[in-house]
Parts: C-alpha cells; structure tokens; sequence
C-alpha cells in the first residue's frame, strides 16, 4: 500500500485530492496550519484508509522539519508527495501591492514547497523511488496584470519543478506539475482577505473547475505505470481561453 504526504489538505484541491486518494486505498499523511479540520479529515477518512495528520506552516523552515522528523516509523517511508500548500494575497499593481502579501506568496508557495521536498527527497532518494507532484498554475505559465508577485511565485514553482526532474533523475523519482486554471474553492477568499462577494464574482457566469476536477488529474498522473512521467499539464475550465480571457453568460 502506498502513502501519501499532502500538504494544503484542510480545503479546495489538496482536501479532494485527500478524499480521493483515501477512497483508493492510499495511506495518508495531511498536512495544514487549521488542526479543527485536520482531526475532522482524518474521522472522516479513517473508514477508508489509514491516516495521520501533521499540523504546521510551510513558510516555517524549523516547523516544516520538526514535523517531518516526528512521522512515526510506520509512515516514515512516503511513495508520493503532493506539493499543494499555497495561496495567493491581494491582486494589485507592482506600485500598490503590499510588500507583507510578497512575502507571504513567496515565502509559502516558494520556500515552503522547497522546504517540504528538502525535508522528504533524502528518504525517497534511500529507497530509490518516489512520486513528487508540484501544482502550480496557469499563473506560473502566462502573466496577468496585478497578478505580478502570485505569478512569479507560480513561474518559480514551474522552474522548480523541471529542475527537481532533473536533479532526480538518477534516483527513479518521478516529478510532475499540474497547473490548473480557475478552480473554485477557498482561493479567492483567501486572495481577497474575506471579501466573499468578491472572491464569489471570480467564478459567477461560468462553470470553473471544481476541486474534484484537479484531484481526478492528481490520481491519474500518480497511477500511470511507473515508467510513464506525466511532465507538465495544463487544465482550464472549458469556458477559459487564457488568464483573462473567460466566455461569462450574462
Ligand atoms: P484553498 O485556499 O482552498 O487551499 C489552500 C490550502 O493550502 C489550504 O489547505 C491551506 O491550509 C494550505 N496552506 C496555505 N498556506 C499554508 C501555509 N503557510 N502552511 C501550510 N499550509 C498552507 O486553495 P486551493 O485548493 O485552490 O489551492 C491549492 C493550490 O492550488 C495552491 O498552491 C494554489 O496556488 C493552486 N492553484 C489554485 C487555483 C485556483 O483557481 N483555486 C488555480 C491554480 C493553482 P491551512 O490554511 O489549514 O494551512
Ligand atoms: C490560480 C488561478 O488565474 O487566479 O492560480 O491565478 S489564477
């Protein structure tokens, strides 16, 4: 039986891809800051399969590793890792964007990726096999204005991605990048600080993509046979053409 570590899996993409991977017999690790939900997941889907949870944040080097070092010895050894954990703060002009939401972006969805896989590769390395799946973005493929800082994070994520693939590539690990479009899920709330009625008017007018939708992509890509690497796919809900431009039925 495999396991899986899943970072970002108290909400949206990581929670789906949590239910689904549990209801497919994999073992797993879930990984968040919010504990409430963590202990109602691992209720929820020890019926399914076998499930510890890790509460830290990302961005934290120390906690990252702290957590990492205290998986009991029976989930020591981790087949797959989801690199899901990120968010984006704010949407503003480089001359009007706060400085604390930069951070913020890179130091989550930049640093805290490299953190978690720096704390997990040396395992997958001893046992000479491993799965590492990196969600990006389309956001880290194609720019949109006051997007700069969020995209960049998403560029970087896109960069690392290919790299670890090559720095890897001795060791029969495989890397890959989902890079989704519009997905509805907690996102935009969190991009614009609670603001529901905002964050609700991204997705008004169109069928985005749903959670569910990128965790079907996520079990696809880790159940291929172990020779096929799924390197790099794109998904937009149909009614998306491109970062900006989106077919909306007034
Ligand atoms: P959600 O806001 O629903 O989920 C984000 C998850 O990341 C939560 O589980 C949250 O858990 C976790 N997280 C955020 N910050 C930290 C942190 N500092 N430390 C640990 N965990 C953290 O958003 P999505 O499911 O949409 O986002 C998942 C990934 O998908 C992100 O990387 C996002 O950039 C990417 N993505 C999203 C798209 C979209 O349109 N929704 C499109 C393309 C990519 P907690 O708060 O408990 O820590
Ligand atoms: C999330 C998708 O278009 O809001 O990565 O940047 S977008």
């Amino acid at each position: 039986m495999k396991t899986a570590l899943i970072t970002g899996a108290t909400s949206g993409i990581g929670k789906a891809t949590a239910e689904l991977f549990a209801k497919n017999k994999i073992r797993l690790i879930l990984c968040g800051r919010r504990g409430k939900r963590l202990a109602q997941l691992k209720e929820f889907l020890s019926d399914f399969t076998e499930v510890i949870t890790l509460k830290f944040d990302v961005s934290k080097r120390k906690e990252v590793a702290e957590a990492i070092q205290s998986l009991p010895e029976n989930f020591k050894k981790i087949d797959i890792l989801i690199n899901n954990a990120g968010n984006a703060h704010g949407l503003a002009t480089i001359q009007d964007g706060e400085i604390d939401d930069w951070d913020a972006m890179l130091d989550i969805n930049v640093k805290g990726l490299l953190y978690v896989t720096k704390a997990i590769i040396p395992q997958m390395i001893a046992q000479n096999d491993g799965f590492i799946v990196n969600i990006g973005s389309t956001a880290g493929k194609e720019v949109y204005k006051n997007g700069n800082v969020y995209c960049a994070s998403k560029f970087a994520v896109n960069a690392i991605n290919k790299s670890m693939r090559l720095d890897l590539n001795d060791y029969n690990i495989r890397v890959s990048a989902i890079h989704p479009g519009l997905v509805e899920t907690e996102f935009s709330e969190v991009r614009f600080k609670g603001d529901t009625e905002r964050a609700k008017n991204v997705y008004a007018g169109f069928k985005p993509l749903q959670a569910t939708d990128i965790a079907d992509i996520i079990h696809f890509v880790i159940s291929r046979p172990y020779h096929v690497n799924i390197e790099d796919l794109v998904v937009f809900p149909t009614a998306q053409a491109s970062a900006t431009m989106i077919h909306k039925e007034n």
